[in-house]
């Protein structure tokens, strides 16, 4: 029999709670007699002494490592009211270390201003029941707590752990389901491991970073007064950080650092992190007040503010060279988040052989986050929930709050509802470390442990770096108007370059002549540099206009045909089953009827779209299609992926295609808008070899991603010179299924046109989306492409094509009437879309002769000479009338009446359509049917 005592009791109790927490944490024979219901013996020193009888000689220690219990033999002398002392010693101070993890942060000097923290009573050890005096203190084996901390004794221990979660690092983990992280954590963050002490080298390293931050920002304020640039002063560890994270990224093997981030400090980023020389920062500024400042460059490109501005930079690191690039981005806070996230995950693909392969050690992305932003911006959460899915995730995402206590003029208290601007990570089981950014050492310890956690479980994590806003929010504004207070004491308040060059020179570490020098070295470096681009002025070469006035038609022929042959044997193994396989009996019958369809005819949309994808794959173009529910299809057409009727397994024929020669993934997306369109315009951007398509559920719904429609992909282009092949596939139609199910908002997509930036379709059958997508991939001109996608057409005979028209011809931008003898057509109805099957297939459309109706198919760029070559085709015309089932300002016809009437040369062009509208459209059936019927009767009579 085991002695029975306090300490070992104590453990026993250790055990319960964590076996309460997480029975598989406890060794087997403790989890044993807990599930024997002898959890109940734990309360009392004779049930423990009970238990314990019964255990094993070996009792093991708990699997996370802690050092085994130390067994304190019980002294025959100890009065029984020692021990339940001691024991009621041992609940408490348990106690004590479990509120330290849970609640240690909110007793750590987090803030450099000084506010006070709140702090908490569950970590006063007098403050316990019973009060851990340190008498007691001394008593306990710090042993038996688990903790990581030295000591022999809690009275040992406490000052340190006090060290570690109340000091300038603040940790939040307990939040944390999964058991394995939790003990990784805390393990890693009591025994400092990663704050190992900084040499002086490092150190004097770190000050002499922290002098050309300082120095970069006071520089460009001297010598362009009042120009905004948003200075990093306040959070200047920032860079050092950065520097850190370059580091370590490259040390576990990746090549590629992808960086979001707003305005905040962008510059010194640009400057630092990306290695932008200093005169090509500083000619921004020179241009930005330069009296020929041109209004659009070369290429028709009308720029952005300098604070938006992508680049691209290679660093130098003690592993080898990483590259380095900061994704452009608009104002809109947060919205480049999902798109860092999306190019990221491109840079890990490596998509020229059948299966993607991701290696997400490639690359890593970093989001640097405000802290009104990043606990008010939906996108946020949008884009923290991709973390861990399987067609999004990019092995952890480093997160920094660059938390400068204050959102424009906006305090915390008006801006959240939650106590610190991270709270929301805890959603995602995220770790979170706030640190004081006046602490540089600490910083970087921050850095360090997050990124080791990452390395460990792919995961993302949060460094919230609280500092201050030295200045107003930007150059021009007036701090003490709103933030008076604060105003006066950051006034008050040393740069963290002076207080770290002040603890060095203590330290002996430098003198305060080196600390000084530094300073002004950079001083000189900027002047030098400045005077440099100064001195190159008057070379600059002339922008000229661009003449956006006509658009032009696609200049490029891209021959879309594929042999009938290959179709035929590309159809033939996107149908094939694996032997065993047990495809659902009714899709084997769908599969049956494409089979067919290639001699028969009636290729419908979701087969032509196959035989696309496939096509390109043998010619080695990559494919990533991705949106809600899109494996299937919402309008279950598409059966990418085969799930076995009896197994659930799961079979994607277009992976496994013969001669495939580049990558397909395909994956159904989480509901969200914003942030996955966001991230598919990123995949885009960084794989431009690749056509990748996001598909909404319905056409509607891609409104909830408008910030990154107008800020990325109509603009991209004209601001940062940035473009993608990205396409959007906008399922729209007047069905009668109410005004959130009808419409794409096709004029939305018309009015962002200008400059070729977008190419906008509505192709009326299979062999035109056909050919569609392979011009898409195959055009050697990149753009976005936004299709108008069907619903009822997607089974619509008429819709559906033949063998022969996906093996020959090409995109049609105009499908004309087919009319034999034109003499005597008087009205052209000109139309796009569904409603020209609602026109032509209408009972009176039979005795219409003199009308003729035909399909526009590209709306944008507009095709104008072969929409004047339709006009011409009829002699005798008396009218063209645009027909649409959209409202009147809605649909096309605001964006192309004036380009229809260009065509028509005289020919008068009327419209018939829905009227003005608020709402897209009915929501009752019947008024719907009626309202189709009267568009097509206006249509077809004259
Ligand atoms: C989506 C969006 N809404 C509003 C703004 C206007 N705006 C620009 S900066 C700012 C405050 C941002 O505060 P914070 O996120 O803390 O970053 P800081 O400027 O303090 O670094 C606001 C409201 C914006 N840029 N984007």
């Amino acid at each position: 029999m085991r002695d029975v005592d306090g300490v070992n009791a104590g453990y026993a109790r250790l055990l319960l709670d964590e076996y309460l927490d997480n029975p598989e944490a406890v060794p087997p024979e403790w989890r044993a007699l807990f599930e024997n219901g002898d959890s109940a013996a734990v309360r009392d020193l004779p049930g423990m002494a009970r238990l314990i009888a019964r255990l094993p000689e070996s009792d093991g220690a708990a699997r996370d490592g802690a050092a085994p219990v130390t067994a304190v033999p019980a002294t025959p002398e100890s009065a029984e009211h020692d021990d339940t002392e001691l024991l009621g010693g041992i609940a408490a101070a348990m106690a004590l270390v479990k509120a330290h993890r849970m609640h240690g942060h909110l007793a750590a000097r987090l803030d450099p201003l000084g506010a006070e923290p709140i702090g908490d009573p569950a970590i006063d050890p007098l403050r316990l029941e019973p009060k851990l005096t340190p008498e007691l203190q001394a008593r306990i084996p710090a042993s038996i707590l688990r903790v990581h901390v030295p000591g022999e004794t809690l009275a040992d221990a406490l000052p340190r752990l006090k060290e570690t979660y109340c000091g300038p690092l603040g940790y939040e983990l307990e939040h944390i389901g999964d058991h394995e992280q939790r003990v990784w954590l805390r393990k890693a963050i009591e025994s400092w491991r990663f704050r190992t002490p900084l040499a002086a080298d490092e150190q004097r390293q770190l000050y002499a970073r922290l002098c050309e931050v300082e120095g970069m920002e006071r520089y460009l304020r001297r010598a362009f007064l009042g120009q905004k640039q948003f200075s990093l002063e306040g959070l200047d560890v920032l860079i050092p950080m950065l520097d850190e994270s370059l580091e370590l990224a490259s040390s576990a093997g990746a090549h590629e650092v992808v960086i979001g981030m707003a305005h905040r400090g962008r510059l010194n980023v640009l400057a630092h992190t990306i290695g932008m020389p200093y005169e090509q920062i500083l000619r921004e500024f020179e241009g930005e007040r330069a009296i020929e400042v041109v209004a659009a460059d070369a290429e028709g490109g009308t720029g952005d503010v300098k604070y938006h501005l992508g680049a691209e930079g290679y660093r130098d690191t003690r592993s080898g060279k990483i590259a380095v690039a900061l994704a452009a981005n608009p104002s809109h806070l947060e919205a480049v988040n999902p798109v860092v996230e999306g190019m990221t995950r491109a840079f890990q693909t490596d998509r020229t052989s059948r299966d993607a392969v991701y290696d997400p050690s490639a690359a890593m992305p970093v989001l640097l986050h405000g802290d009104a932003a990043f606990a008010g911006q939906g996108v946020v959460a949008e884009t923290l929930n991709l973390y861990a899915l399987e067609g999004y995730s990019t092995g952890g995402t480093l997160h920094l709050i660059t938390n400068n206590q204050v959102g424009f003029t906006t305090d915390p208290a008006q801006g959240r509802s939650t106590r610190y601007s991270s709270d929301l990570a805890k959603g995602f089981d995220t770790p979170i470390v706030h640190v004081n950014g006046d602490d540089p050492e600490a910083a970087i310890s921050a850095v360090r442990l997050a990124l080791a956690y990452r390395a460990r479980f792919g995961h993302d994590v949060v460094i919230d770096l609280i500092g201050y806003r030295r200045f107003g929010h930007n150059e021009q504004d007036e701090p003490a108007y709103t933030q008076p207070i604060m105003a006066s004491q950051i006034e008050a308040h040393p740069t963290v370059r002076e207080l770290y060059g002040a603890r060095l020179v203590e330290l002996g570490v430098i003198t305060q002549a080196e600390a000084d020098e530094l300073v002004a070295e950079v001083d000189v470096r900027l002047h030098e540099a400045h005077d440099r681009l100064r001195a190159s002025f008057g070379q600059a070469i002339p922008a000229k206009a661009h003449d956006d006035s006509v658009p032009l038609e696609a200049a490029t022929v891209v021959d879309t045909t594929v042999s009938q042959k290959r179709l035929r044997r590309l159809s033939e193994q996107l149908q094939r089953v694996p032997d065993g396989f047990t495809v659902n009996p009714k899709l084997a019958r769908q599969l049956e009827r494409r089979a067919a369809a290639l001699d028969e005819g009636g290729i419908d949309w979701g087969h032509a779209e196959a035989l696309a994808f496939g096509s390109l794959l043998r010619q080695g173009i990559p494919i990533r299609l991705t949106g809600q529910d899109t494996e299937r299809g919402t309008f279950s057409h598409r059966h990418l992926v085969f799930h076995d009727s009896e197994t659930g397994e799961i079979e994607i024929p277009m992976q496994r295609l013969d001669g495939a020669k580049a990558s397909f993934e395909v994956y159904n997306s989480p509901l969200s808008e914003y942030a996955c369109v966001g991230f598919e315009y990123g995949y885009s951007t960084a794989a431009p070899e690749a056509l990748v398509l996001w598909e909404a559920q319905f056409g509607d719904f891609a409104n909830g991603a408008q910030t990154i429609i107008d800020q990325f992909i109509s603009s991209g282009l004209a601001k940062w010179k940035q473009t993608s092949r990205l396409t959007l596939l906008l399922p729209h139609g007047y069905e009668g299924n109410g005004p959130e199910h009808s419409s794409a908002r096709l004029e939305r997509f018309l009015q962002l046109t200008a400059q070729e930036n977008l190419r906008i379709c509505n192709p009326t059958t299979a062999a035109q989306y056909f050919h569609l997508l392979r011009r898409q991939a195959l055009d050697p001109i990149a753009r976005p492409l936004v299709v108008m996608t069907p619903k009822g057409l997607l089974r619509l005979k008429n819709a559906s094509s033949t063998l022969a028209e996906l093996s020959d011809g090409s995109f049609r931008p105009t499908i004309d009437a087919s009319v034999a003898d034109r003499s005597h057509i008087r009205r052209l109805v000109i139309c796009s879309g569904k409603i020209y099957y609602d026109i032509t297939g209408h009972e009176l459309a039979g005795e219409a002769n003199e009308i003729a109706v035909a399909r526009l198919e590209q709306l944008y760029p507009f095709p104008v000479a072969a929409t004047r070559g339709l006009v011409a085709a009829y002699p005798k015309l008396d009218e063209i009338v645009w027909a649409q089932e959209e409202p009147q300002n809605m649909g096309a016809w605001r964006t192309i009446r004036h380009r229809l009437e260009e065509a028509a040369a005289g020919v008068p062009v009327r419209y018939v359509g829905r009227p003005w509208r608020a709402s897209t459209a009915e929501g009752y059936p019947t008024a719907h049917t009626l309202e189709q019927e009267r568009i097509a009767l206006a249509a077809l009579t004259i």
